[in-house]
């Protein structure tokens, strides 16, 4: 086979091979307080966990300076003291040995790529000089951050200082990004991070394909136990039996991509039957009567035929929510790019959300706080003559932020476009399997002159990289203050407790040095980050020694939580109100109310590919982690019994699996037959299935949806890309020739 200058390089003389035993400190580490030794010296710092994006603040404990366990910090309202499995076994990440370790570039050597060893001085000069030469050629703008996790804050301002800023995150155009769309138009502001959700004093919750529990949004879970404590009931519709689902008064099992015709009809019968808040809705909304014809034929009856789900129930879970309103949450959920209707999906949960009068509501949604810290002095960014839009004339309208997958799409070279991208810089982001469609994914990274990986791990994408800059975890190092928003304004303080492993370093390290190298001094006018975290806390009358004391530090809220009682509310769209009728989306050529629309089904043999989260794994980042590895190894196909009569498969039993478009996985998976999964559909978790085989646990352990993932259904309104519409039959026997 011909090689291309940029093959997948599987460093085999760097893996381990084997699944490695658990180092016996992690053992430790699961030890309590109890059998503390007079002499053993235990010592705690401050952190923020980065095994997902819900940040939760912690504790990292040391036993005579070694990391032994990690906690909750009580006063953090993300944890509430409380980590998650996935969190507790965050320790796993330090004490992997299959961490990059030095940073490696890729040569060529007898006509064979591999990765050498370098200094980190290295890797700066020779990132600097490509980085000045595409510079010079091309324009700065031609240059993308791709980023997930905390390091994108430095990285995201060195690609400024560069001059691009084309910086992309997945968790945008795969996540959430038709969520923020839909709220934008109807309310004018997006949902954001963590959902303002007041779920602790909700009467009725109604999870649309979030499997809460699962996902483990840690703050949302403990809430939603409280809550079903005080009798709140919760309405799931998922073709799943997810866990949630078993904790639900009701569980409509929907037919998969028919929800919008669901909520079409909820919005129906809750107008028709004068369920909704006329006070909230004449004050607040625009658009009612128009919105009230518009759904006139919308029946619980028209539903039915859609959705498999019966009118009765449609009926009765309507009259549910609406006994509970205001305080009801239609959960706008967070990984919504599913068939490509999913802006106007989420659209309609909006409305459902208005029409109840749970915006701004007690046990609906509150209005969440952020504490404003201020920016350390640099020199003001160049505003660059491009960005990526212009790759995109007249499209994705409402993509508040950059595409990562539309940077992946612009990359490849095309007759029409004056300059596609041409280097990545890609931070804690496994693009292999995050982004939809891979062969799409490796034509882009092919047509790079430079891709540079920031990354812990060796995952898939660092396979493709001209060179790997390995990063310690976040247990060993500073990072920016958190500061999201909650209930409370509140930050915390990341700092490490002990020394990087290895040749590892911290982002900041690495985008400052980077910086100098090009001569950007000016906007990294800091020594250390102590020093830029230092000045930070001054300037709102805390230090660094307050904050490595205490973690996290809450503040007061300036506004109420909540809407006062007929408060007048200016909301941020063309007519002031909360628009059930929207007007920037008519503006842009779109269905300014929701339409429900038949996505294609699949074909006699396939199934629908359904994926999710399982409560121990986040992703791939943690299917090699030592300790979340031994809790779940990989990943199962859940197959209805029916399905499993029709093709003779028994639970346990190794089957392959082939999409729509011929498409094999390159690993088969076991099977799982279970009730808990609809006949139209199968289900995995995501994240297994690894194609690196320096992961030495995690590589070729179940079966990755992403290699399937081939058809995209995107959303013309944000450009989210719909990854469920894809189809799967099994195969029974190991397919000749299969890639793996
Ligand atoms: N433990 C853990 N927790 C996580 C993560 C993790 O990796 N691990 N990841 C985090 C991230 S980044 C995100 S975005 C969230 C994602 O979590 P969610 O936002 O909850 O994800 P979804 O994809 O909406 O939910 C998956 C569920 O949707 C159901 N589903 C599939 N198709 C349909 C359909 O057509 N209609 C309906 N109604 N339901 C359907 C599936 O059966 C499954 O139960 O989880 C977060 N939390
Ligand atoms: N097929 C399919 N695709 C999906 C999804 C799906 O369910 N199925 N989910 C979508 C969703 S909701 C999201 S949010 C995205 C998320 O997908 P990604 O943005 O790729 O996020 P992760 O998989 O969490 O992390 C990727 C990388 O971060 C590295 N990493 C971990 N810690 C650090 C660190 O401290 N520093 C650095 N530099 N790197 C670190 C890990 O080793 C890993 O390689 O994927 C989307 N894509
Ligand atoms: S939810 Fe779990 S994994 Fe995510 S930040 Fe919190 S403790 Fe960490
Ligand atoms: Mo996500």
């Amino acid at each position: 086979m011909k090689t291309s200058r940029r093959d997948f390089i599987k460093i085999s003389s760097l893996s381990l091979g084997g699944i490695l035993a658990i180092n016996p400190l992690i053992n430790m580490a699961m030890d309590s307080d109890n059998n503390l030794q007079d002499d053993d010296k235990i010592k705690r710092f401050p952190t923020y966990c980065e095994v997902c994006f819900w940040k939760c603040a912690g504790w990292v404990h040391t036993k005579n300076d070694k990391i032994w366990k990690i906690t909750g910090n009580k006063e953090d309202q993300h944890s509430n003291g409380r980590f998650c499995p996935r969190g507790t076994g965050g320790l796993g990440m330090y004490y992997d040995k299959d961490r990059l370790k030095k940073p490696l570039k890729r040569i060529e050597e007898n006509g064979k790529q591999i990765f050498v060893e370098i200094t980190w001085d290295e890797a700066f000069d020779f990132i600097a000089e490509k980085l000045q030469k595409i510079k010079k050629k091309y324009g700065a703008e031609c240059v993308a951050l791709f980023t997930h996790g905390s390091g994108g804050k430095f990285w995201g301002h060195l690609l400024k200082a560069y001059g691009s800023t084309n910086i992309s995150a997945p968790s945008y155009s795969q996540c959430r990004g038709p969520r923020e769309a839909g709220f934008i138009a109807t309310y004018g502001k997006g949902i954001g991070s963590p959902e303002p959700l007041d779920i602790k004093n909700t009467k009725c919750m109604v999870l649309i394909g979030s499997h809460l529990g699962e996902n483990m949004h840690n703050g949302q879970v403990q809430e939603m136990s409280q809550a079903l404590e005080k009798g709140a009931s919760l309405i799931t519709v998922d073709p799943r039996y997810s866990t949630v689902a078993s904790k639900s008064k009701f569980w409509l099992p929907i037919k998969p991509a028919t929800d919008i015709a669901l909520l079409l009809a909820w919005i129906h019968e809750i107008i028709y039957k004068e369920y909704y808040d006329k006070k909230y809705v004449e004050k607040y909304t625009y658009g009612f009567e128009d919105l009230k014809v518009h759904v006139k034929n919308f029946t619980p009856e028209w539903a039915y035929g859609k959705t498999t789900i019966k009118p009765d129930i449609i009926r009765k879970t309507a009259k549910e929510m609406s006994n509970a309103s205001p305080s009801v949450i239609i959960n706008p959920g967070r990984h919504v790019t599913w068939y490509g209707d999913d802006t106007q999906r989420l659209r309609c949960v909006a409305i459902l959300n208005a029409l109840l009068g749970s915006y701004g509501k007690k046990g609906g949604i509150y209005s969440p706080e952020k504490y404003k810290v201020p920016k350390f002095p640099s020199k003001k960014y160049i505003k660059p003559k491009r960005n990526w839009r212009q790759a995109f004339p007249g499209k994705f309208k409402l993509a508040k932020l950059v595409l990562a997958s539309g940077i992946c799409d612009a990359t490849i070279p095309t007759a029409e476009r004056d300059c596609s991208f041409k280097a990545w810089i890609v931070n804690g982001t496994n693009l292999i399997t995050t982004l939809p469609n891979q062969a799409n994914t490796l034509k882009a990274i092919k047509s790079l002159e430079l891709l540079v990986v920031i990354d812990t791990m060796p995952a898939e994408i660092t396979g493709y990289a001209d060179i790997i800059l390995p990063e310690c975890t976040y247990l060993e190092r500073y990072d920016m203050l958190r500061v999201a928003k909650h209930r409370k304004p509140a930050i915390a303080l990341r700092m490490p407790a002990t020394e990087p492993l290895y040749d590892s370093k911290p982002g900041w390290w690495m985008a400052r040095e980077l910086g100098l190298k090009m001569g950007l001094k000016e906007y990294f006018k800091y020594e250390n980050i102590t020093e830029l975290l230092e000045w930070q806390l001054k300037k709102i009358g805390s230090s660094l020694e307050e904050m490595k004391k205490i973690g996290v530090k809450t503040f007061e809220r300036k506004e109420p939580l909540f809407y006062g009682e007929d408060e007048d509310i200016e909301f941020n769209t063309n007519t002031g109100k909360i628009e059930l009728y929207s007007t920037v989306i008519e503006e842009i050529g779109f269905d300014p109310m929701p339409k429900y629309l038949a996505h294609p089904e699949p074909e006699e043999g396939f199934y629908r590919l359904n994926y999710g989260r399982a409560p121990m794994h986040t992703f791939g980042r943690t299917a090699n982690n030592p300790n979340l590895f031994d809790l779940m190894e990989e990943n199962k196909i859940w197959v209805n019994p029916k399905v499993a009569k029709e093709w003779d498969l028994k639970t346990g039993q190794e089957v392959w699996l082939k999409n729509q478009d011929g498409v094999i996985g390159s690993n088969s998976i076991k099977v799982r037959v279970t009730e808990r999964i609809r006949w139209d559909s199968v289900y995995l978790v995501h994240g297994f299935g690894s194609t690196s085989d320096k992961l030495s646990r995690a590589y070729k352990k179940g079966l990755s949806d992403s290699e399937l993932i081939t058809n995209i259904m995107m959303d013309p309104i944000m450009g989210g890309t719909g990854m469920r519409g894809n189809f799967v039959t099994f195969l029974l026997k190991e397919p000749k020739n299969n890639k793996s």
